[in-house]
């Protein structure tokens, strides 16, 4: 309900993440525009309520080989194949931006639950405000597996990092299961303090003429608004497994697919390709948005509309 004080409405945008207070409910998506602390910076500048590092793994990493990236028809199809340079030198780019107040998420990865609890430590201890633990990146190699995918990997995987950080921890499911808010439920369990839905859906493009795939790594993740529909599908029957916040991340590029997203039950969202083809501006453009529509509908605090097209 709007409270209306001395004739001004007192409208606000500000959500509570499980613990972790944004100002407003964007994002960025881990892996874009996530590399550098200038980056960041700008991100949080431009209005992001908080910012999403690249998924950083416990030591470099180089990445598959080009090419890693391809437009296709309404999204984009990656195959970066987790580049990062390691939890060790990323440590001192969340402190610079811990140093200029910018609320940080930290992603991450690691090939064995003894490695993601241990980079979970160095970049909980360089002073990340939230750590979000991925475990559905659809490029890793066949050794690795798809840890997203099995329920009881993902219990065991999340326990063993909220045993062994103390700032809250999400976990990014993958949209390629059968069940997801099977998958969901055993991050709960785990103890997960929110969750993301979704990462990029396994996808492929070919080139009619080299016939050949256009990807080195054959298969990339597709994101864009391609992927918003199945985002959504997937908010929702996440929303309706856990008792935990669902962060809304798949195909966000402006303020109505925000709304769409918060109505599914997203207490926030994270934008990722429309900031290649928008810029970022989106983060001044969909805040604005949601406020106008809040305003014209009469809400006064984002939570209201958080799951309502579940209601009736
Ligand atoms: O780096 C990647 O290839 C990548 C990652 Br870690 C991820 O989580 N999702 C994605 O689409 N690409």
């Amino acid at each position: 309900m709007r409270v209306v004080e001395n004739g001004m409405s007192q409208l606000s945008l500000a959500v509570d993440l499980a613990g972790l207070r944004l100002r407003n409910p964007t994002l960025n998506a881990a892996g874009v525009l996530g590399i550098s602390s200038p980056l960041l910076r700008r991100v949080y500048e431009a209005g992001a309520g908080a910012v999403v590092t690249k998924s950083i793994g416990p030591r470099p990493r180089a990445g598959h080989p080009n090419p890693t990236v391809s437009a296709v028809e309404c999204g984009l199809l990656n195959a970066m194949g987790l580049p990062n340079p390691g939890a060790g030198y990323f440590a001192e780019e969340i402190r610079k931006l811990k140093d200029v107040g910018v609320p940080v998420v930290a992603s991450f990865f690691g090939e064995s639950v003894e490695a993601f609890a241990e980079t979970a430590m160095v970049l909980a201890e360089a002073g990340a405000d939230a750590l979000e633990l991925n475990c559905s990146c659809p490029n890793v190699e066949e050794e690795m597996g798809m840890l997203g995918a099995d329920p009881a990997g993902v219990e065991r995987v999340t326990a063993a990092v909220k045993g062994a950080v103390d700032p809250p921890v999400f976990v990014k499911l993958t949209p390629n299961v059968a069940d997801i808010a099977e998958v969901a439920r055993a991050a709960e369990q785990g103890g997960a303090d929110a969750v993301t839905a979704v990462n990029t859906l396994l996808a492929l493009a070919v080139d009619a003429d080299l016939r050949r795939p256009v990807l080195a790594n054959v298969t990339g993740g597709l994101s864009g608004p391609a992927l918003k529909p199945v985002a959504l599908r997937c908010v929702w029957e996440v929303a309706e497994a856990v008792d935990i916040p669902v962060i809304g991340c798949g195909g966000v590029s402006g303020w109505r697919d925000a709304v769409e997203f918060l109505l599914c039950g997203a207490s926030a969202v994270e934008v990722g390709t429309a900031l290649m083809t928008k810029g970022l501006d989106v983060f001044r453009d969909i805040p604005e948005g949601i406020r106008g529509y809040m305003e014209e509908q009469g809400f006064g605090e984002v939570g209201e509309i958080v799951g309502l097209a579940h209601e009736g």
